[in-house]
């Protein structure tokens, strides 16, 4: 089965209120493999394209302007259907109606300060790993955790 990847920033709001660890290891316990990490400040030619689907939005620029304001934790999350996996660890977008037990559900109160990004498609997965990323900072590498994470078959 196809085993696909995720692009995740942990925002300027996560960052600051120290989620990184507690983000990641979500992913971990849940089975999802890490090929991609790194700290980055986002420029704001680099948010003009993440964020383009809001570009006519009344909150575009200040948005942009959160995003920039401090750096970001970027990840690339692979494992069978990561697009949807993901989404559903991070919740929905507002932190005060977001689902108990998800990222969102248990950290946040906010729209904006939502703590943390998840692709929404395999498409904008794709577009958005190539923002942040170069080919060759994303690493292919075996897993052995992966044997028990997947029967044979999934992971063929
Ligand atoms: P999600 O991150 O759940 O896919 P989107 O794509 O609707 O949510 O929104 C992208 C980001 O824009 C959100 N994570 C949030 O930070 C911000 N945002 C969305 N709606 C608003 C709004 N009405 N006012 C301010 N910021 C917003």
């Amino acid at each position: 089965m196809e085993h696909s990847r995720t692009a995740v920033l942990v925002k300027p709001d996560g960052l600051q209120r120290g989620l990184i660890g507690e983000i990641i290891s979500r992913f971990e316990r849940k089975g999802l493999k890490l090929v991609g990490l790194k700290m980055v400040n986002m420029t704001d030619e680099m948010l003009s394209e993440w964020y383009v689907e809001h570009k006519d939005k009344s909150f575009f620029s200040e948005l942009k302007n959160f995003m920039g304001s401090k750096p970001v934790v970027a990840m690339v999350w692979q494992g069978i259907d990561a697009v949807p996996v993901v989404r559903k660890l991070v919740g929905t977008t507002l932190g005060r109606e977001a689902e108990a037990g998800s990222i969102r559900g248990d950290f946040g109160m906010s729209q904006q300060y939502n703590l943390i990004h998840a692709s929404s498609s395999d498409e904008d997965a794709g577009r958005e790993i190539s923002i942040v990323f170069d080919d060759d900072e994303l690493v292919n590498y075996s897993d052995i955790r992966e044997q028990l994470i997947y029967a044979d078959y999934e992971l063929k």
